[in-house]
């Protein structure tokens, strides 16, 4: 036995990550179903470090130091348990099994419970940042035992993203904590990907302006406040020119938005724990709405107010920047909402999470990096137990600032008829959350009215009923 780590799963993520900890001078044991791809790594990379094929499962685990430390990195779901079910066997107690894939995080907590049984440790990570990301360092968001993270924490730290020269990788929590983390990330790059996409949306319906001159405004904001990887990509998008037709590359592409799953899964978690992730939702509706290509085709014809120049003249001068803030404050509400969520499946879950040190390893490495993340960091350092980031210092400045701006640009929106469903529902998530009263007194009123449900009073304790039908007059105490 020789080899540091190993990784079984050889397909592009698995290949790279191979690769990014032999760069780092750790030898690595190769594995996968099909023997061609380790045949392949070895031969088209092999001279980047030192690698140890492996073609079966015996001479893999033959090939690992004690305690063995084996990364899976195959399709999420049946695939991820029919590997561990082939190599638990032959592991002992003490070994590490990591499963670096995108495991629903209720899986992982399958999991590492069978393992640990066995005396094994099962460590479910996040891992983000595609296949680039996980060559040259991707952000890292492992959960599992305290104990499995004092040996493998370093390796993970090694190969993972630095910022300011601090790794992008920390122990999250126990269990299915890091693959929790993970599924909001890619809830929170869902509600960032679709308020991007709407401020394109408002520059091009409201000013006129063509792909290419809205990709000049992202990579001026990307000089700012708004500076992430996101914005980046999308000015590049937008600049790119179809070499077929010579048109912008976004009017050649079909709009209908494809998902992968992970973004309903944190839509999912966010009802069954009660929190409103309304951006999310939102966002993960809106690339359901953009896929139901019959629908649309049928409502098209469906009337809408008048976005000629008439209507155009009404359109604030400062609108471009208007959109600017209006994106800035929606985000912080995205970050908020997905930061709620997180704090929210800690505590359920017991897994004790420092979301000052998830902003921190979000910084670098993954899809959602942007120097925002340092804020939040600063904010849940100053205040761990921070109800919300919108009442953080720099953020509730930030927003207030942005507010005016923020509703002019869901005005706009409404009145020409421009669907900006990640934009005001953040609006409509922050003005509910700062209200003296909400509606829902009526809402327990009418719960009381059919269902006899009872309502608490503000100024009585205890829980009281109305006999609407025989008697408005009447309130017991129930
Ligand atoms: P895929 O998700 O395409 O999986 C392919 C790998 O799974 C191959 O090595 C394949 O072996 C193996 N595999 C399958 Br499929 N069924 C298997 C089985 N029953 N037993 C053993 N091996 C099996 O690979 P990927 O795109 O590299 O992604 C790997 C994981 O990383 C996934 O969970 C993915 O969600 C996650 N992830 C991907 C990205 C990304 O950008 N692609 C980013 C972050 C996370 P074979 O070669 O024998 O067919």
């Amino acid at each position: 036995a020789r080899a540091s780590i190993g990784v079984t799963g050889l397909a592009v993520m698995g290949r790279n990550l191979a690769r990014n900890l032999a760069r780092h001078g750790h030898t690595v044991a190769l594995h996968n179903r099909t023997e061609q791809r380790t045949r392949d790594l070895v031969e088209q990379f092999g001279s980047e470090g030192d690698f140890v094929p492996t073609y079966s499962a015996e001479e893999f685990v033959r090939a690992l130091e004690r305690p063995r430390k084996l990364v899976i990195m195959v399709k999420a779901g049946a695939p991820t348990d029919a590997v561990i079910d082939e190599f638990a066997p032959l592991l002992e107690p003490g070994d590490i099994v990591i499963d670096a894939g995108n495991a629903h995080f209720a899986d992982t907590r399958r999991r590492e419970a069978a393992l640990r049984e066995r005396g094994l440790h099962f460590v479910g990570t996040g891992v983000s940042g595609g296949e680039e990301g996980a060559l040259h360092g991707p952000s890292i968001m492992p959960g599992g035992s305290a104990e499995s993270y004092e040996s493998l924490g370093p390796l993970l730290e090694d190969i993972s993203a630095k910022v300011d020269g601090a790794p992008c990788c920390t122990h999250v929590g126990p269990d299915g904590a890091g693959h929790f983390v993970k599924m909001v990330h890619n809830g929170i790059e869902y509600s960032d990907m679709q308020l991007i996409a709407e401020s394109f949306d408002l520059l091009r319906g409201a000013l006129g302006l063509e792909p290419a001159q809205i990709a000049e405004t992202f990579r001026t904001w990307n000089t700012g406040r708004l500076d992430s990887y996101l914005i980046e990509i999308t000015a590049e998008v937008l600049a790119h020119t179809d070499p077929h037709t010579g048109k912008p590359f976004v009017d050649i592409v079909a709009d209908e938005a494809e998902q992968k799953g992970t973004g309903r899964w944190t839509v999912q978690n966010g009802l069954e724990l009660g929190v409103p992730i309304t951006g999310i939702a939102e966002a993960t509706f809106a690339r359901s709405l953009s896929g139901h290509a019959g629908l649309r085709q049928a409502a098209r014809g469906l009337a809408g107010p008048d976005r000629g120049s008439a209507a155009r003249q009404g359109v604030p001068e400062s609108f471009a920047d208007d959109v600017e803030q209006a994106l800035y404050a929606s985000k912080v509400v995205a970050y908020a909402q997905g930061f709620h969520q997180i704090q929210a499946g800690s505590a359920e879950f017991g897994w004790n999470i420092d979301l000052a040190s998830v902003a921190a390893i979000w910084r670098g490495g993954c899809i959602i990096r942007a120097t925002f993340l340092d804020d939040i960091r600063a904010a849940y350092r100053a205040e761990p137990t921070l109800p919300t980031l919108l009442t953080s210092g720099g953020f509730r400045k930030a927003v207030e600032d942005a507010q005016d701006a923020w509703r002019s640009v869901v005005a706009t929106a409404v009145r020409l008829g421009i669907p900006t469903p990640g934009f005001s529902t953040a609006l409509a998530y922050y003005d509910g959350l700062r209200a003296d009263r909400l509606p829902a007194s009526l809402i327990q009123g009418q719960r009381d009215y059919f269902g006899a449900h009872t309502y608490r009073r503000v100024d009585r304790e205890g829980s009281f009923h109305t006999t609407w039908a025989t008697d408005p007059r009447v309130e017991h105490e129930a």
